[in-house]
């Protein structure tokens, strides 16, 4: 990535503008980075954001000028069927809210910049579809609120929402990153019994505990019998949050009969994952997936940005550095180092961050 200006076009009648006061490192953006999802060039990526509103077009309803929101990827048209049974974050107009070709919101020398997500964060502002942003409480701290918009939603909504873990249920989340560790808040706030981290880096592992993990368990071979063995027959719910085929396999194949594995991690463009048959006839098991928490996002951000208030969900803890813009790249090699949860590039004197 390099930094560099470009000119913004807006905002058009639909459309917000936002001065970015914080932006997360999520893994989504490396796999556009090292190339395992195409993605048409030039873009700007991030989509984990807080900021302030500085404009809103003339259609726009739920957000003003000078509010504190949060940014998310799930942009809905509110018309399709998707929308209109609830269940916006599956969206089937998405694009419509893009806007039309030969009109990029973005441009540098009149050639059009694409937005990762048709957000791009990783900037000092965004200019933005109104259906992509939440607002949150007054007293939120920006720096931390900008994981809600993606790490927080997806791990927290894959466990209470997707997955609908109940009290007493067994669970283990593969891959404890800044998303497996909010799964693991998810299924402790939802009153699981057993909270079992899998992950390589022991360093998240000890995170994994803070978050309410109560077994960890070193990723690798052996990890299925581990977690069958702590659990005397396999957990309810398996979480893969890295995106890898054979941890897929190891979350299905660790589960107890009437279980779920539930996919989190994106995976490599064009692969493929296998299971194997008989015990998924014999044992009826599940293997589902979630999308950025499987919740509308206007209503989920509000109350899990309420439960960090109240002292119910950590977000504090997630934020291994906050850095400047200008070391972004050096942020990425850590994440994919695996040593830190979330980066956050915070852009001083914007709201309280
Ligand atoms: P991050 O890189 O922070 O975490 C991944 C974790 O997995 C690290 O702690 C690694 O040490 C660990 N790990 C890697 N390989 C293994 C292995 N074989 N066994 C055990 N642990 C391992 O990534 P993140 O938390 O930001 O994101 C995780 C994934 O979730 C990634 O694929 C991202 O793109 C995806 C995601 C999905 C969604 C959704 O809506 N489904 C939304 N946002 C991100
Ligand atoms: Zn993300």
């Amino acid at each position: 990535m390099s930094i560099e200006d470009v000119d913004l076009d807006g905002p058009r009648p639909d459309e917000v503008r936002i001065r970015v006061a914080a932006s997360g490192l999520c893994h989504s953006d490396y796999h556009f980075i090292v190339g395992d999802m195409p993605h048409p060039l030039p873009v700007v990526l991030g989509h984990e954001a807080s900021g302030i509103v500085e404009a809103v077009g003339e259609n726009v309803r739920h957000v003003k000028v000078g509010d504190a929101v949060v940014s998310c990827i799930s942009t809905y048209c509110g018309e399709c069927t998707q929308c209109q049974t609830g269940h916006n974050y599956r969206c089937d107009d998405k694009p419509a809210r893009a806007p039309a070709i030969g009109e990029a919101r973005l441009s540098q020398a009149g050639k059009p910049v694409h937005q990762f997500g048709q957000l791009g964060g990783f900037a000092e502002e965004m200019l933005i579809h109104a259906h992509s942003v939440s607002r949150i409480p007054e007293d939120m701290p920006l720096d931390v609120a900008c994981l809600l918009g993606c790490a927080v939603l997806t791990g927290v909504g894959a466990a209470i929402e997707r997955a609908k873990v109940r009290p007493g249920d067994m669970v283990a989340v593969i891959g404890c990153g800044g998303v497996g560790l909010n799964v693991i808040q998810g299924a402790r706030l939802a009153g699981a019994s057993r909270i079992i981290a899998v992950d390589l880096n022991p360093a998240k592992l000890e995170l994994a505990k803070v978050f309410g993990a109560t077994d960890l368990v070193a990723g690798g071979d052996g990890v299925v019998e581990q977690v069958r063995e702590l659990t005397k027959g396999g957990v309810d719910y398996a979480f893969e949050v890295i995106g890898l085929a054979p941890t897929v396999r190891q979350a299905f194949m660790m589960l107890r009969k009437g279980g779920a594995a539930v996919m989190v991690g994106v995976p490599k463009f064009g692969s493929d994952i296998s299971i194997p048959a008989m015990p998924f006839l014999q044992q009826e098991v599940s293997l589902i997936s979630s999308m950025m928490g499987s919740v509308p996002f206007q209503v989920a951000i509000p109350r899990y940005a309420q439960l960090y208030l109240e002292g119910r969900l950590n977000l504090d803890s997630l934020v291994s550095q906050r850095i400047a813009l200008t070391d972004i790249n050096k942020g990425y090699e850590q994440l994919a180092a695996g040593s830190v949860a979330r980066s956050v590039i915070t852009f001083e004197g914007v709201g309280r961050a």
